[in-house]
């Protein structure tokens, strides 16, 4: 039996260039992330625990480029049993990245090799676009396709409603409203739930992930929790990152509630979830304008004349801000190493002279 998803054309190749010197190596899926083990699902259906060998620990450029939940890895698995050896992370077709929750200036890969965002927002609670067009950025920046999942559409009087004001507040992206209770708006995902593709669900502690999980897996695999009654929030229920494979054969995976998104080196992924404003700034009279009181500014322009939405601007400027803090703090050198890493990661990324005209102008 073999995994349940392809290896990419350059995934094959960096497996066959590992096998010349080890043929005994086998490709494996990441499914869950514990603190410093791994679990693996292998070619023969079964799960085995594994840890990244000393090689691949120390001679890591960064936290991110250890084994995370989706990659495709090439493991040594003990004939009897007993742990497996994670000797490769095979190149990653994408990558959720976020800074790291804590003062260090360093990514975390919230997950690999993911087609599809699923962004939650519970119809519970009100509609953050500020929140949600951090989310956009980070999957767009990861080389993922969001969707906003409003969930809870049961506990709304108009569900229908609030997608369209949804749709309206975060452009570029499709929004489904679906309750993983009734069932209701469920088909609509059938789109991204393709065989061997890959979906995560992404967003804050409470909103649904785990009972939606639940629901398309078609057994209670994960443990979902109430949400407090003051504030409707969640209390954290789910603590690992897991990759469910759904009946179908589309990959899913259950993330813990995230209590921010700090992003991490996301310039483009910005530009993606601003492309209004990104493509308003072709006809400011400065190639480097930022939109703040420079003449001939177009930006400003469309927002004068309407066109453009003064809280939409304000939230690009913010995350231009932190990005350019971030840099400031990594020191632009630890920052380019890092976009190095990922383009060996197969990422696309701007240039460096691109990074610097902003650094400059930030
Ligand atoms: N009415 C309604 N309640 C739901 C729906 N989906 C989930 N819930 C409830 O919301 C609460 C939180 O659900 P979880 O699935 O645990 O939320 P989560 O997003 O996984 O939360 P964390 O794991 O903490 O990040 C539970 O009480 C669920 O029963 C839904 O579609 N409708
Ligand atoms: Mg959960
Ligand atoms: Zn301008």
């Amino acid at each position: 039996m073999p995994l349940p998803c392809a290896l990419t054309a350059e995934q094959q190749s960096a497996l066959d260039a590992l096998r010349r010197d080890d043929a005994a190596l086998l490709p494996a899926l990441v499914v869950r992330e514990h603190r410093e083990a791994v679990l693996l699902l292998l070619p023969d259906g079964a799960e085995r625990l594994a840890r990244p060998s000393g090689r691949l620990r120390h001679g890591a450029a960064a936290p991110a480029d250890l084994p995370a939940v989706g990659d495709r890895v090439a493991a040594e698995v003990p004939p009897g049993g007993g742990e497996a050896v994670v000797r490769a992370v095979l190149p990653r077709r994408t990558a959720l990245l976020r800074k790291r929750p804590d003062r260090s200036v360093a990514a975390q890969v919230l997950a690999a090799n993911v087609d599809t965002v699923l962004l939650t927002a519970s119809l519970q609670r009100e509609f953050s676009p500020r929140r949600v067009e951090r989310a956009l950025a980070l999957a767009w920046d990861g080389g993922a396709d969001p969707v906003v999942l409003l969930t809870k559409a049961d506990l709304h009087p108009d569900p229908a409603g609030a997608a369209r004001a949804a749709a309206a507040a975060c452009p570029g992206a499709p929004v489904v409203a679906v309750s993983a209770v009734s069932g209701a708006g469920l088909g609509a995902l059938d789109p991204w739930l393709r065989p061997g593709s890959t979906v995560a669900l992404l967003g804050p502690s409470g909103e649904g992930k785990s009972t939606l999980a639940n629901r398309l897996l078609g057994a209670d695999l994960q443990e979902t929790g109430e949400v407090r009654e003051e504030d409707r929030r969640g209390r954290h229920t789910t603590v690992d990152r897991h990759l469910l494979v759904l009946p179908g054969g589309a990959l899913l995976v259950d993330t813990p509630g995230l209590r921010e998104i700090a992003l991490f080196d996301a310039g483009e992924g910005i530009a993606a979830a601003f492309a209004e404003i990104e493509e308003a700034a072709a006809d400011c009279r400065f190639r480097d304008c930022r939109h703040a009181g420079e003449p001939g500014c177009a930006v400003e322009a469309a927002v004068a004349g309407g066109r453009i939405d003064p809280a939409r601007l304000e939230s690009w400027r913010r995350l231009l801000r932190e990005e350019s803090f971030l840099a400031r703090k990594a020191g632009i050198r630890a920052l380019w190493e890092a976009k190095r890493e990922r383009r060996a990661h197969g990422r696309m990324v701007e240039d460096a002279l691109e990074w610097k005209r902003r650094l400059r102008g930030g």
